[in-house]
């Protein structure tokens, strides 16, 4: 028996994914977004998605409880991406990361002056290493979300976040002050699936691989 279990999260990666499923031949047939279901069954009968957190997609696919998944790059960077094959930038869920600041901070003197910064961030590896990098001394307070607020009741002087319009950062008199990098959303693999479950999972990844270039 060799189905493919995928596993997606809810929101903008879920909404972004359909349309390259569907011109890869797989529609859920329920609405994900909208069904209470965890496991959904498709129009293919070799194929099942599971619904999960954006950040435990790699866990289930790491550990072989679903068989492929799609996650950010962000995601995957901070999961460290171990017992994961990543074969295709799927080229959705585009932004970027940055370091963000309020307007009136001093970020040019503070990196001049060499002073300590605390750092507010749900990505904490990332920002880890980025500042690692510039031989910055940082402090670093891990958030679970709005990282847009820390700057404004003092709890960071910076925080480490995605940015795609920049509606957020404007709202909340923020600017970004250094670009990280850029972030799309990849398909990974367990490897041991991609070779138990080859049949099904070779023609599915290639058909993926197709639709994002014909759809991006
Ligand atoms: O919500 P949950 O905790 O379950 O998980 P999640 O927040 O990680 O999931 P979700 O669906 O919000 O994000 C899933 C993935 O989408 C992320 O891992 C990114 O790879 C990708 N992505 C793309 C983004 C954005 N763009 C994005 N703009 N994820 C989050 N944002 C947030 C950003 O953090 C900021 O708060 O949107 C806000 C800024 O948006 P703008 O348009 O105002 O700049
Ligand atoms: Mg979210």
């Amino acid at each position: 028996m060799s189905a493919l279990t995928l596993a997606l999260s809810k929101g903008r990666i879920l909404d972004e994914t359909l349309p390259l499923l569907a011109a890869a031949g797989v529609v859920p047939l329920e609405d994900p977004e909208s069904s209470r279901k965890l496991i959904l069954p498709t129009n293919h009968p070799d194929v099942r998605v599971v619904v999960v957190r954006a950040s435990d997609v790699p866990t289930y696919v790491q550990y072989g409880a679903a068989d492929a998944g799609v996650a950010g790059k962000d995601v995957l960077l901070e999961h460290g991406g171990d017992g994961l094959y990543q074969p295709l930038d799927l080229g959705i869920g585009r932004c970027r990361m940055v370091v963000a600041t309020r307007r009136t901070f001093d970020w040019q003197g503070t990196v001049q002056r060499g002073a300590r910064v605390r750092v507010a961030t749900k990505y904490v590896r990332i920002a880890r290493e980025h500042f690692a990098r510039k031989g910055m001394h940082v402090d670093i307070v891990k958030l679970y979300g709005s990282m847009e607020l820390a700057p404004l009741v003092g709890l960071a002087d910076v925080i480490v976040d995605l940015v795609s319009t920049g509606n957020t950062l404007r709202a909340n008199d923020l600017v970004a002050v250094d670009d990280i990098m850029p972030i799309s959303s990849r398909l990974i693999v367990n490897p041991a699936a991609l070779k138990i479950k080859h049949a099904t999972m070779q023609p599915f990844v290639d058909a993926l691989r197709h639709s994002t270039q014909v759809t991006t």
